[in-house]
């Protein structure tokens, strides 16, 4: 059935949903739907800087203009029924860049979220961190917090910034905290389970993501979410992080779904 009888049959019967409204405002056309919308996605969202060298710009208007990107393609997972988004804001070895920089960096979470987190509270969002806040300058973790105590109770698309994160450090802080436990006598270390070791990660709670996304054309994981990529389907773009629009986003999810469908059929 063509598009165009779809909403034909929809105007002579009436039956608009909410969702129809909106997506009409985007104009997608490739819009996922049915079984199959991943659960978590993650997103490596690489490119800000060398999207903005190709203009001629400072590093800072590509991290500024990526700032736009995150606000679209959240509205636009949230909209395909996704239930975790996580995005790769700032991994621990992004201190080593320029002074100036990380400064700027470290202000882009107060400045997203004095622009978003009132729209974020309407849409049910839940805005979580996952990452060493001991590092983050204290203006910059008050704003994060802020959010994630505005938002803990909601109960619609999770929001996970992965801000000051890097993978291996996670698995050797879990590390340490199950040998402190062996040690006081706690637990067993024969005993110990994977479960034992992923409730102290710092995606406790959290499905692994079933789709990693990385932008710019880089093909690494650049120490994300290392244990809990195990068995992702991975989708790479060489568009660069604030060209990367809806239609791409759908692109990928319905690239996952194929994939899944053809894993369904063996
Ligand atoms: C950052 C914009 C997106 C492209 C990647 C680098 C630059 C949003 C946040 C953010 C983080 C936490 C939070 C709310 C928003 C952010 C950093 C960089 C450090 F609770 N974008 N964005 N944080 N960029």
């Amino acid at each position: 059935m063509s598009i165009f009888s779809r909403w034909l049959g929809k105007l002579r019967f009436g039956v608009f949903s909410e969702n129809d409204l909106k997506r009409e405002q985007v104009k997608t056309e490739n819009e996922p739907t049915g079984e199959n919308i991943p659960r978590h996605v993650a997103i490596i969202m690489d490119g800000n800087g060398r999207w903005a060298k190709a203009r001629g710009l400072p590093r800072i208007a590509g991290h500024h203009n990526g700032m736009k990107t995150v606000k679209r393609i959240t509205k636009a997972a949230d909209r395909v029924g996704v239930k975790v988004l996580t995005l790769y804001a700032f991994s621990t070895e992004n201190w080593k860049r320029p002074k100036a920089e990380v400064e700027f960096l470290m202000k882009l979470p107060q400045e997203f979220l004095s622009l978003e987190l009132d729209e974020l509270v309407e849409n049910n969002v839940q805005v979580r961190m996952m990452g060493n806040r001991e590092l983050l300058p204290d203006h910059t973790l008050a704003a994060v917090e802020e959010a994630v105590r505005k938002t803990k109770d909601n109960t619609g698309l999770i929001l996970n910034f992965a801000l000051n994160y890097g993978s291996r450090i996670e698995m050797v802080d879990a590390a340490k905290e199950l040998a402190r436990q062996a040690a006081a006598g706690i637990i067993q270390p024969d005993a110990i389970e994977e479960a034992d070791f992923e409730r102290l990660l710092l995606s406790s709670g959290l499905p692994d993501p079933d789709l990693l996304i990385r932008t710019s054309g880089e093909l690494r994981l650049s120490n994300f979410m290392l244990w809990q990529l195990a068995y992702s389907e991975f989708w790479f773009t060489d568009v660069y992080w604030p060209e990367f629009s809806e239609q791409h986003l759908f692109d990928a999810i319905r690239e996952y779904q194929r994939r899944a469908r053809r894993y369904g059929g063996l």
